[in-house]
């Protein structure tokens, strides 16, 4: 199998030792889409192919562990009224919100979604992103809640990114219906109708006053844990409603958003493993004053992820780096606690435990920067410094 030899970088491992897990002068030795080695350049192996980097920083490739980036039409219409005093009932009334995404969506042939999909991924992949999960959660029906997990599968076929998906058909209560009709009738067959098909990695749901409570989303992870699905949870968002302390109750992979989670969720948390995975641009976007209580998820040694939300409502943003300053601004992350979670803390949001780190045995996703330091990464707002992403052990 040929081996090619990265050298003259400094590499942020994010494996453990050292802030970053930072070698300075380092080599990493790729081998049939996998490291096979990463040390001080002066012990390094010999290869097949030398590449010198000329200094550069490498990490591992990113990973966006919560997108919603697949979706019809767009919300800016609804942006423009609501900063012309439009409430958002109004906006509602007005056919806005995210009935008019799940509108657009089913009105959305598969083409047209992937079409509309593609550019996201590709700012994402243009940032060195590698990995990214994708939930479903516009369709709200069986057939379109599959076509949408279909356009993510198809996804990883055309371009070079991995995909994780996420079955959220318990994201919204569909006009006219009545919320435990819509889990029984609806959203629990279209779980067991996605999974026969393959299309389910994880089981996500939305527990808040406007969506579904604690009970109802136990009735749909009941079904993901009989068919073997790991769970996630958007949970304490808007308002605390104990979606922290179900997820943790079914060991779920993470928590998502928990601005409203307690010390004590936090706890929880930390004994069922699940991670925290914060969204910053939905803070943003929604202009929330109640910070997630990363103090306490500190202390507990949850795990902190970080990623964009890409949604067209609350979080119009595929940018990664971006999502990374401002968890940092708004929310106190270090720039390490914040690469770590779009890194190592992300593929645990996920359940990938081949990916995250630089450390033999993972996968050969890397990004390779014109950093000096990775704390430049979350730094920089609007500036990109990939040089080069590397692929499962391609250059691409
Ligand atoms: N939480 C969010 O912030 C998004 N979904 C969710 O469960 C909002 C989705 C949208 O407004 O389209
Ligand atoms: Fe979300």
């Amino acid at each position: 199998m040929p081996q090619t030899l990265l050298t003259d970088l400094t590499a942020a491992t994010m494996d453990a030792g050292d802030p970053y897990g930072l070698i300075a002068d380092a080599a990493i030795l790729v081998e049939g889409g996998q490291i096979a080695w990463v040390g001080p350049r002066a012990d390094a192996p010999g290869a097949d192919a030398v590449l010198r980097l000329d200094g550069r920083l490498v990490t591992p490739a990113l990973i966006d562990c919560h997108t919603h980036l697949v979706f019809g039409g767009n919300r800016a219409a609804e942006f423009e009224m609501r900063l012309q005093g439009a409430s958002y009932e109004e906006v509602a009334r007005a056919g806005g919100g995210i009935v008019s995404t799940v509108k657009a969506t089913r009105a959305a042939s598969d083409e047209a979604l992937l079409a509309a999909a593609l550019p996201r991924v590709d700012a994402m992949v243009a940032e060195g992103v590698a990995t990214v999960e994708i939930k479903s959660g516009y369709g709200l029906d069986v057939e379109t809640e599959l076509r949408m997990l279909r356009v993510a599968r198809k996804i990883a076929k055309v371009r070079p990114v991995s995909v994780a998906t996420s079955f959220l058909g318990a994201h919204a209560v569909p006009a006219g219906t009545d919320p435990d009709g819509y889990i029984d009738d609806i959203c629990i067959p279209a779980l067991r109708a996605a999974h026969a098909e393959g299309l389910v990695d994880a089981v996500d749901g939305f527990c808040e006053g406007i969506a579904f409570s604690p009970e109802q989303i136990g009735r749909v992870f009941e079904v993901a844990r009989e068919l073997g699905l790991a769970m996630k949870l958007h949970a304490e968002q808007l308002s605390h409603r104990g979606g922290t302390a179900l997820a943790a109750r079914y060991r779920a992979l993470s928590a998502d958003h928990v601005e409203y989670a307690s010390p004590e969720d936090a706890r929880a948390m930390a004994r069922a493993g699940t991670a925290a995975v914060l969204l910053p641009g939905a803070f943003y976007t929604l202009r929330e004053t109640q910070s997630p209580p990363v103090e306490a998820f500190r202390a507990a040694s949850v795990p902190m992820a970080v990623a964009t939300d890409c949604n067209p409502g609350s979080s119009p943003m595929t940018s990664i780096l971006l999502a990374m300053n401002m968890a940092c601004t708004f929310f106190r992350l270090t720039p390490e606690e914040a690469l770590r979670g779009a890194t190592f803390h992300a593929a645990r949001a996920l359940g990938l435990n081949d990916r995250g780190r630089i450390a033999k045995g993972q996968r050969a996703d890397l990004a390779v920067w014109d950093a000096a330091h990775p704390a430049e990464l979350a730094y920089g707002i609007g500036i990109n410094r990939l040089h080069t992403r590397v692929f499962g052990g391609e250059m691409r």
